[in-house]
């Protein structure tokens, strides 16, 4: 088998004062961070659709990079591509890989033939993941909102066959996903939503995605999958209302159905500031709701309004994310999936490198800061304190459920003003805070 990198050798961890752009600075596999080896708490993952499939298209011209693999037919191609992708992971250390479907092997003139394609492609991972167990599959999804057929949606179609076909494909993607050991299953809803209520019916749409969701657990499970599923919220794009907007809807969305067991999030970082929330706010809403599962790191650009899926350079947000996980406990089933892209102007074979060199060691600093953060205790203790009157008195009686309204309204009788019982919240102070520990490594 050809090497596709020949110039880029195994990537090694360098520390802090190497200039050597091919190195990582940060990132240190089995140092031990916060109980764990890095490797296990930040459980890297490639996107298999950015990394091996992007080619740097946009809407104003086509690609800048050649992702072709050195094959011009489809199934050479997605061979290639695995070979490819598994020579990056070893080389940057990565053990995880995420996939849609279509990213590993393309549709053909029938659903019968895609199928079978489909699993030629999935055997060749599985014997490639044989002969090196370190490389796991973080989650499997369909790519149900490519083709044409997914253009009023998927699960959410007017049309009953599409809303068969969505399921027939999200079998197979299962099968596969169950078959390659991975313990995730997304679902994006790509063009879940709509662009005008003139022309739908919101509540049928919302009851058989739902339906579609269910019948995806109940089969998962009959064929012994006892991993996550993760919905993916975002607001926005491609169409103008997606269903599931942010994490908070989506919670709901789970728990009118009765999908709450199952389902946990798969929280991205551009979805978020896209929601108008921070990432950290996604993360925290899902961690507070016992619903937080997994991560699609990047980050958007604060200038534009829509899906960049830039590389995540921003170590302030990436320690803010990986507080959230230390404190949700770490990551069980998910990881850090890389749903990032280079550039359309970063287009040569090296700038894949630089991209995930540069992400990974953005989320190894955030995991260094976030750890000091956490056993610095500044932080923790002052919102400790903020609450203490929780812990006492009228405020151990309420959570306690021992006063209702009318001794509520004795007390603050007999209190009088209340002003006097709040204390500053010391928002500049706890930022500097942060930014002593950021720069204290
Ligand atoms: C698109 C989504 C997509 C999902 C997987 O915005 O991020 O890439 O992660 O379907
Ligand atoms: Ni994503
Ligand atoms: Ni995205």
């Amino acid at each position: 088998m050809s090497e596709f990198f020949s110039n880029i050798g195994k990537i090694p961890y360098e520390g802090k004062d190497s200039t050597n752009p091919l190195a990582f600075k940060y990132y240190n596999p089995d140092e031990v961070i916060g109980g764990k080896t890095m490797k296990e708490q930040l459980k890297f993952a490639l996107s298999w659709w950015h990394t091996m499939g992007g080619d740097g298209t946009d809407m104003f011209g086509c690609g800048t990079t050649d992702k072709t693999w050195g094959e011009s037919e489809p199934e050479a191609r997605a061979k290639a591509k695995v070979d490819a992708a598994f020579e990056i992971m070893d080389k940057l250390s990565i053990d995880y890989f995420c996939f849609h479907d279509r990213d590993l092997s393309p549709e053909y003139g029938s659903l019968a033939e895609t199928n079978e394609k489909f699993d030629a492609i999935v055997d060749y991972i599985a014997e490639k993941m044989a002969a090196d167990p370190s490389k796991k599959l973080l989650w499997g999804t369909a790519k149900c909102f490519d083709h044409p057929r997914f253009m009023h949606g998927a699960g959410t179609s007017p049309s009953a066959d599409v809303f068969a076909y969505s399921a027939a494909q999200i079998k197979k993607a299962i099968d596969a996903t169950v078959k390659l050991g991975g313990k995730g299953y997304v679902f994006w809803g790509g063009r879940e939503g709509y662009e005008t209520l003139l022309n739908t019916n919101m509540g049928l749409e919302l009851d058989n995605m739902a339906r579609l969701m269910k019948m995806a657990v109940e089969y998962a499970r009959s064929i012994g999958y006892t991993g996550d599923f993760y919905i993916e919220p975002k607001p926005k794009e491609p169409t103008k209302h997606q269903y599931d907007f942010d994490t908070a809807t989506v919670l709901g969305f789970l728990r009118k159905y009765g999908l709450d067991k199952d389902f946990k999030m798969n929280i991205e970082a551009n979805h978020a500031t896209l929601a108008q929330h921070t990432f950290q706010h996604e993360l925290r809403v899902a961690r507070e709701n016992g619903a937080f599962g997994s991560i699609d790191a990047n980050q958007g650009d604060t200038l534009l309004g829509w899906d960049t899926d830039q590389f995540p350079t921003n170590v302030y947000e990436a320690a803010l994310c990986m507080y959230e996980v230390l404190k949700a406990g770490g990551f069980t089933n998910g990881g850090l999936n890389f749903d990032s892209k280079a550039r359309r102007g970063s287009f040569t074979p090296e700038d894949i490198f630089h991209s995930y060199i540069a992400g990974m060691d953005t989320f190894a600093l955030g995991l260094r800061i976030a750890d000091k953060l956490i056993s610095d205790g500044r932080i923790d203790k002052f919102v400790e304190e903020r609450y203490a009157s929780w812990t006492t008195g009228i405020g151990k009686d309420i959570i306690d459920g021992k006063v209702g309204m009318a001794e509520l309204e004795k007390y603050a009788l007999e209190k009088g003003e209340v002003t006097e019982s709040l204390s500053s919240g010391r928002q500049e102070m706890l930022e500097a805070v942060l930014n002593n520990i950021m720069f204290n490594l």
